[in-house]
C-alpha cells in the first residue's frame, strides 16, 4: 500500500521569513514538493495517528498540492487530516483550526502577498501544534533533511473531492473536509462585540473591504457582509481567484490604490480595509486618512480594552524590530512590557505561549493577538470596528487624539525590488563593515549615535538569531533600518525603514515624505544605494 519513491535533493529548499516560496514552475519540477513535504514530515517527532491541518490561499497549484500532501500524509502515518473546503484556509483560520482541534501541526500553502498564476509564486510552510509558524530550529532541521533526502512515501489513491464537507478515507487515514469559515467566525464573535458593530453599521456607518480576489473573500462576506450587516456591496473582489485577478494581493498603498482613492474621495465611506493573499495582513484607511501599520498597532493596543476579548487589559506588546516605536509609548503608558523581535511572525510564538504578550505587530501590515499564533487581517479590521463602535469617533479623530497624547512616529518603508542579489549582498556587507565607524559621524546634517546589526535572544527559550537588520540611530531618536527580504522569489529586495519621532508638543500634521526627507537622503548616502544598485528611487513606498 505505502509506496517508497526514490528521489534526490534540491539545493534550494531553505525556508525564508515565512516558509518556502518559489515560482510555481519551480515547484512543478518532479519531486520538488514531495521532497519538501517529506523533509518536513521526517523532521517532526512521532506523529503516528496524529491530526494534520491542511489548506491554502486558493492560488494556482493549491488543489494539486493538497492532493499530493494528502497521499503523503497517509503514507507517513497521520491518522487524520482536516482540510478546508475547496482547499481553502486563510493563514489565521488554519492557525485557529490547529489549536481548536488539538492538531499535531499544519501545512499552509501560500505565498501570501506575492502574485499567483502559472508564472507567479507558490509557497508552503509548516506550523506547529500551538498554531504558529515553525520556529527556526525546525525550519533549519527541515532544510538539513531536504539536503540528504533520498526517498519519499506516498500511497496510490484517487484524488479526493475537496468541495464537499464530508469525511473520506485515503490509505487508512481519515480526511475531513471542513467549512473553512465557521470556526474562525465563531472565534471572532467571542472576541468582539458584534452587537455594537452591527448597531454602528445600522446607524449609517459605511465600510468598504477589499479582499483583493484572495482568501479573505468568503470570510469577509460571512462576517462583515452577513453577520454584521454591511451587505455584499461592502466587499470588493470577494471571490478568491487562482491568479488574484492578475493583481498583487498586497494590501498597501500601491496595490490597493483603488481602495485608497475611494477613501480619499469626497463621498468616501467611513472606513476602508484590505487583506492579503492568505488573509494575515491588514490595511486600514479612514475617510481621508491612511493609518500606517505601525500606528495601527499602537492605536489598537491603546484601545483594545474596549473589545470584550481584551477587556482585562494586555499582558504585553511585541513588535518586530523595524516596526516603529509608536507601540513602545503605549506599552510605557500602560505599564506593560514591550518586546522587540526579528522580522517574521515565528518570533512571537514563544512570547504569546508564555503569556508575556497579548498583542503583536509588524510594520508590514501584520497585527494579531494571542487568539491564534499568526497575524490576522480580519481580526485587526474587527478590532478597529469594535473601537469605532464604542468611541463613535472618526478614524481621523482617533488618530489625532492618539498623536496628541503620545506624539507621532513618522514612518515609511522604501522597497527596492528585483535588485541583483550580489549587489544587494555587497551593499549589506559594506554597511556591516562600517558599523564601528558610523557612530559620532554626521550625514546630511544628522548625527549618528548608534549603529549595529540586530541580534535577538528569545527571552523564553534562549534561542538566538543573528544578522536581523542594520540599525542606524540618530541624535533625537530618528532611525534607519536596512535589511534584505526573505520572502521574494526573484533577485533581492532591499527594505529601508525610516522613522522620526515628533513629540506631542511638536508638529503632528506634516506630510510623511516631508517629515522624513532628511532621513531619506541620509539613508541613500550611508548605504550608497545608487552606487550599489543603480537605483535612484524605491519601487514601492509604504
Ligand atoms: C515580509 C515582511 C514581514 C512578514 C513576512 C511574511 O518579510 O517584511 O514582516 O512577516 O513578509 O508576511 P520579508 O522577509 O520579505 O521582509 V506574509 O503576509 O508574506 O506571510
Ligand atoms: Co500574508
Amino acid at each position: 500500500m505505502i509506496r517508497t519513491v526514490e528521489t534526490t535533493p534540491f539545493a534550494d529548499q531553505k525556508p525564508g521569513t515565512s516558509g518556502l516560496r518559489k515560482k510555481v514552475r519551480h515547484f512543478q519540477q518532479p519531486n520538488y514538493i514531495q521532497n519538501f513535504v517529506q523533509a518536513t514530515f521526517d523532521s517532526l517527532g512521532a506523529h503516528d495517528g496524529a491530526t494534520l491541518v491542511l489548506g491554502g490561499d486558493g492560488r494556482y497549484y493549491n488543489r494539486e498540492v493538497i492532493q499530493i500532501v494528502l497521499r503523503m500524509a497517509a503514507a507517513n502515518g497521520f491518522g487524520r487530516v482536516l482540510v478546508g473546503q475547496g482547499g481553502i484556509l486563510s493563514t489565521p483560520a488554519a492557525s485557529n483550526v490547529i489549536r481548536q482541534y488539538g492538531a499535531f501541526g499544519g501545512l499552509i500553502l501560500s505565498a501570501s502577498h506575492n502574485p499567483g498564476g502559472p508564472d507567479e509564486d507558490f509557497g508552503i510552510k509548516y506550523n506547529i501544534g500551538n498554531g504558529g509558524p515553525a520556529p527556526e530550529a525546525i525550519t533549519e532541521a527541515i532544510y538539513a533533511r531536504s539536503q540528504v533526502i533520498d526517498r519519499y512515501l506516498t500511497v496510490d489513491a484517487d484524488d479526493i473531492d475537496l468541495d464537499t464537507v464530508e469525511e473520506t478515507v485515503i490509505g487508512g487515514m481519515t480526511v475531513q473536509v471542513i467549512d473553512p469559515v465557521a470556526d474562525y467566525a465563531a472565534l471572532m464573535e467571542r472576541l468582539f462585540d458584534f452587537d455594537a458593530i452591527r448597531a454602528l453599521i445600522a446607524s449609517g456607518f459605511r465600510l468598504s473591504f477589499d479582499a483583493m480576489s484572495a482568501v479573505t473573500g468568503p470570510y469577509a462576506t460571512e462576517i462583515l457582509g452577513r453577520r454584521l450587516g454591511a451587505g455584499e456591496g461592502a466587499i470588493l473582489n470577494g471571490v478568491p481567484l487562482p491568479d488574484f485577478g492578475g493583481h498583487h494581493p498586497d494590501p498597501n498603498l500601491v496595490h490597493a490604490k483603488a481602495l485608497y482613492d475611494a477613501l480619499m474621495a469626497p463621498d468616501a465611506p467611513d472606513f476602508g480595509a484590505a487583506s492579503d493573499g492568505d488573509g494575515d495582513r491588514n490595511l486600514i484607511i479612514g475617510r481621508g486618512i491612511f493609518i500606517t501599520p505601525s500606528d495601527s498597532l499602537a492605536m489598537l493596543a491603546a484601545n483594545a480594552h474596549l473589545a470584550p476579548g481584551y477587556a482585562g487589559g494586555l499582558k504585553g506588546i511585541a513588535r518586530s524590530m523595524p516596526t516603529s516605536g509608536a507601540a513602545d509609548r503605549v506599552a510605557e503608558a500602560l505599564g506593560i512590557a514591550l518586546y522587540e523581535t526579528p522580522t517574521g511572525w515565528k518570533f512571537f510564538g514563544t512570547l504569546l505561549d508564555a503569556g508575556l504578550a497579548t498583542i503583536c505587530g509588524e510594520e508590514s501590515a501584520g497585527t494579531g493577538s494571542d487568539h491564534v499564533r499568526e497575524k490576522d487581517g480580519l481580526w485587526a479590521v474587527l478590532l478597529w470596528l469594535n473601537i469605532l463602535a464604542v468611541r463613535r469617533q472618526s478614524v481621523a479623530d482617533i488618530a489625532t487624539e492618539h498623536w496628541a497624547k503620545y506624539g507621532r512616529n513618522y514612518y515609511a518603508r522604501h522597497d527596492y525590488e528585483g535588485v541583483d542579489s550580489a549587489a544587494a549582498d555587497a551593499l549589506m556587507a559594506a554597511l556591516r563593515g562600517k558599523l564601528t565607524e558610523l557612530p559620532g559621524s554626521t550625514v546630511n546634517g544628522l548625527k549618528i549615535v548608534s549603529a549595529d546589526d540586530f541580534a535577538y535572544i528569545d527571552p523564553v527559550d534562549g534561542s538566538t538569531s543573528q544578522k536581523q537588520g542594520i540599525r542606524i540611530g540618530f541624535d533625537g531618536g530618528s532611525r534607519i533600518v536596512y535589511r534584505l527580504s526573505g520572502t521574494g522569489t526573484s533577485g533581492a529586495t532591499l527594505r529601508v525603514y525610516l522613522e522620526r519621532y515628533e513629540p506631542a508638543t511638536g508638529d503632528l500634521t506634516q506630510d510623511t515624505p516631508v517629515a522624513l526627507a532628511d532621513l531619506i537622503a541620509a539613508a541613500a548616502q550611508i548605504a550608497g544605494i545608487a552606487a550599489h544598485t543603480g537605483r535612484n528611487a524605491p519601487d514601492v513606498v509604504t
